[in-house]
């Protein structure tokens, strides 16, 4: 990047970029980001009235381009400048002479105290957060487009150990083979082969004693046999699946490649007890959904449990178990709310529905302070419950799964702070799952984290997130621009790097983003609740009718706000928590600013609820107050519905339906989605979707091809692009339809419950093997994230407790 900077001084272009600064000088900001440097240099080519090319194509267009943040400082400008996805320079540019000195992380980050007036060289330093060196001992991806590919950069990394030094690599499998039990019973190997050596010449002889006998022979009719020779339960249930299998560890010990490594590892037998850690919010299976915090991460937990039971017996069962006795357990584990608002959530042990042995454990915080612990607490308030909540939690989980269970997921910053506890405490392969990290969410959250830290307490959930995510053994993200964003804008992940939380702490090394920890494994959907509507053999027409009278013509103000002038217009649709970021109001805007949508089209909305009076969440009730004056304002009366129910989820599959039944177009216009587990349901239903262009959607959607992406912060481009649509579907009936079923098939291919879980059971076995192995390796980042759990992270939630004590 240098080099940009030293083209636009060698080329002619020296008067433009002392120019441009100097219109930056007029504004008032001192802080510039991306889309305001974009708009700043977009007014200066008009101003100055220069050609296209040179606004894209000259050095300094480039370079704005590429420029993240600009902080204008005394006497000279700071540019930071992100030249390529997962990479940050920074330099100093001097207004006077246009000098340009690199500026290290430090001083990015005093600058940007100084900026806040929170800078104070001469009270001693800030303390600094470095995570870097404990990567040191650790493979790294090099390419950024294969950043959250770990696992197969991991199993690369260990096939080529296995070949450059077979002793001590086979020694390490053969020892790691020989730990495997189950409720006391030994699996895979036993006493009987001794050294790695012995497992070696063993494997050959079973070889030769099954490859006589039919491939569909059960594995109980030579399980005894087979034990003499030194092998126990595991290697498979049939004569063909036990070959299978031991041909890949005969090939692992003679030519190990990669695509072995991960088939023998996958098939390994070690993983039956399945912790899903989800402590906030009201996690339930009714009643719960489009409650504050309470969103897609219940959704997905939920099915994700489901799944993964599923997949389990399935595994276990190939492995030559028997799934009757050997039974796998899923236990979700959540907070148990006394207070439970006719919801199940004050229950302890709820079963997971259509499934043999999964449950919802349900630990209650310890009763600090009644009025507050009894009740739902926001998920923004529970930090200084959850020390005490992890130890309570261990306890009940060793009852419950009589041992140790052997994966822990956690969900979201705190779910993950607690799977870090708990699997510190059990030894146990931790797996995190972000679903959303605030961080990037609020604008200048960090930078300003004073202001907001009554309301949202920054300081405590971005500590608890570094050390989670450092901590974690595998994290699997939904997308890859969850790790490290887009060529545009930077990734969650990647705004952990470097950052300052002024007076408190400066990360100048967050998280290593080229580390194999990072997998891309997104979520599927339910495919029994959500399918297309075309399939009207699994419908049943009573609840088709309910729901479309429900959305169209239903008169009942306590469920629903507005009446429609003309029910048959095409619907526009969505469905969201009212939460600021969801921005249904935006989108109730955008209709509202187009009259030519609303001649078209009718505005459907669910959102949980309708009255002021009936929520406790600031955010919501103020996105509510918003709707309200948005309608008034622009006279949507007769041309909106706002339904406030909160959907049973058969209900919930059969209002996307409904829709599409309609032709109808699913629209949602979040200003940030992480995921989005909305549009993989209305794809998935059949409705042609328009999603925000911010986050996730847009590796779920191709645009133009299986929905079509929208940018929420330009309510008349947003407007224009649907009426596009609407538009094209007049003139082509089979519009839609062609849109509609290459969105129904994106999801079938791409976005499946079984997919995701499947990859998730083989991570969890690699990394539980690399884990093995590398265990002493990490034991000093361990202690380090200790050190700031305990010195930073618990006194900051004793003072949030004292607060809430005095409540
Ligand atoms: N949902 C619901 N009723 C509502 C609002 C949402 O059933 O009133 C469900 C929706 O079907 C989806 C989930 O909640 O399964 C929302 O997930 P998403 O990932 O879209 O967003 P999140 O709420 O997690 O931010
Ligand atoms: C949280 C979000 O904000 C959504 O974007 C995701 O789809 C959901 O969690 C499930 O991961």
């Amino acid at each position: 990047m240098s080099e940009l900077i030293q083209a636009v001084l060698d080329n002619n272009e020296k008067t433009d970029l002392r120019q441009f600064l100097r219109d930056l000088r007029q504004q008032e900001q001192r802080y510039l980001l991306r889309n305001e440097i974009l708009n700043a240099f977009s007014a200066y080519c008009s101003h100055h009235e220069k050609p296209e090319q040179f606004c894209h194509g000259s050095h300094l267009g480039k370079l704005i381009a590429y420029t993240q943040e600009i902080i204008l400082d005394e006497g000279s400008f700071c540019f930071i400048v992100r030249p390529k996805i997962a990479s940050q320079e920074v330099f100093r540019l001097s207004e006077d002479d246009l000098t340009v000195d690199v500026m290290t992380v430090q001083e990015l980050l005093d600058i940007r105290d100084l900026l806040v007036n929170r800078f104070h060289p001469n009270e001693g330093d800030v303390l600094e957060l470095d995570f870097q060196p404990f990567y040191d001992y650790s493979p790294s991806i090099r390419d950024p487009k294969n950043i959250g590919k770990g696992v197969q950069f991991l199993n690369r990394f260990l096939s080529s150990k296995l070949f450059q030094d077979p002793q001590e690599w086979l020694e390490a499998l053969f020892k790691f083979l020989s730990l495997h039990r189950h409720n006391g019973t030994q699996l895979l190997i036993n006493e009987r082969i001794k050294s790695q050596g012995e497992l070696s010449s063993q494997v050959k002889k079973a070889l030769q004693f099954v490859s006589g006998r039919p491939d569909t022979a059960a594995y109980e009719t030579f399980r005894f046999d087979f034990q003499s020779m030194g092998f126990e339960p595991g290697w498979g249930n049939t004569v063909g699946r036990v070959k299978e299998t031991l041909e890949l560890l005969d090939e692992l010990v003679d030519s190990p490649d990669h695509q072995t490594l991960e088939a023998f590892i996958s098939r390994i037998p070690m993983v039956f007890r399945v912790v899903l850690v989800s402590p906030h919010g009201w996690f339930g299976q009714e009643g719960v959904l489009g409650r504050p915090d309470t969103g897609g991460q219940v959704v997905y937990v939920l099915d994700q449990a489901k799944s993964l039971e599923k997949q389990l017996q399935e595994d276990l069962c190939l492995a030559g178990l028997d799934v009757t006795k050997v039974k796998p357990k899923v236990i979700i584990l959540s907070r148990l709310i006394p207070n439970s608002d006719g919801t199940r959530c004050n229950q302890r042990l709820e079963k997971v529905h259509g499934t043999d042995n999964a449950w919802i454990l349900r630990v209650p915080f310890r009763d600090f302070n009644p009025n507050l612990t009894q009740s739902w607490i926001s998920r923004f308030e529970i930090w200084p419950y959850l020390e005490t909540y992890a130890i309570d939690s261990e306890r009940e989980l060793l009852a419950e799964f009589e041992g140790r269970p052997d994966l822990i997921v956690g969900n979201y910053s705190d779910g993950n702070l607690v799977a870090f506890l708990l699997a510190r405490r059990l030894k146990v392969t931790q797996c995190n799952v972000a679903h959303a990290l605030e961080k990037s969410k609020y604008l200048f959250s960090n930078l300003y984290w004073q202001d907001s830290e009554e309301q949202y307490h920054f300081s405590l959930q971005f500590t608890a997130d570094l050390i989670a995510m450092n901590a974690a053994n595998f994290i699997i993200s939904s997308t890859y621009q969850e790790i490290v964003g887009t060529p545009d804008s930077i990734g969650q992940y990647e705004s952990y790097k470097c950052f300052t939380m002024p007076e408190l702490y400066h990360v100048v090394n967050g998280v290593e983003l080229f580390s194999p920890k990072f997998n891309v494994v997104p979520p599927g959907v339910n495919e029994a609740v959500y399918f297309p509507y075309t399939r009207s053999e699994d419908r049943l027409p009573d609840d088709r009718d309910r729901l479309e009278d429900l959305l169209f013509t239903l008169d009942d103000p306590e469920q629903v706000y507005g009446k429609l002038d003309d029910p048959s217009k095409q619907p526009l649709f969505s469905m969201a928590r009212l939460d600021r970021i969801k921005n249904l109001t935006g989108l109730a805007e955008c209709f509202g600013r187009s009259p030519e949508l609303q001649e078209r089209c009718n505005l459907i909305l669910v959102a949980g609820k309708l009255r002021v009076e009936d929520t406790a969440d600031r955010e919501e009730a103020s996105e509510m107050e918003k709707l309200y004056r948005i309608i008034d304002e622009y006279n949507l009366h007769g041309k909106i519905r706002w339904l406030g129910v909160r959907l049973p989820k058969t209900d919930s599959g059969e209002i996307y339906r409904v829709i599409a039944d309609h032709q109808g177009i699913f629209v949602q216009p979040a200003l940030f989605e992480a995921f989005g587990l909305t549009i993989l349901e209305a794809m998935i239903s059949g409705i042609p979707t328009f999603a925000t262009q911010f986050g996730g959607p847009l590796e779920i959607i191709q645009d133009r091809v299986n929905g079509f992406y929208i940018n929420p912060t330009k309510l008349d481009e947003m407007a224009e692009k649907i009426l596009e649509f609407v538009s094209k579907c007049e003139q082509n009936p089979d519009y839609w339809q062609e849109i509609s079923s290459r969105g129904v098939e994106r999801v079938y291919s791409t976005y499946t419950w079984r997919i995701h879980t499947t990859r998730l059971l083989s991570l969890a076995k690699i990394y539980g093997f690399w884990n093995y192995t590398s265990q002493e390796d990490r034991e000093d980042m361990l202690r380090y994230l200790e050190s700031l759990f305990y010195l930073l992270f618990k006194p900051r939630a004793k003072q949030l407790l004292e607060q809430h004590m005095h409540r």
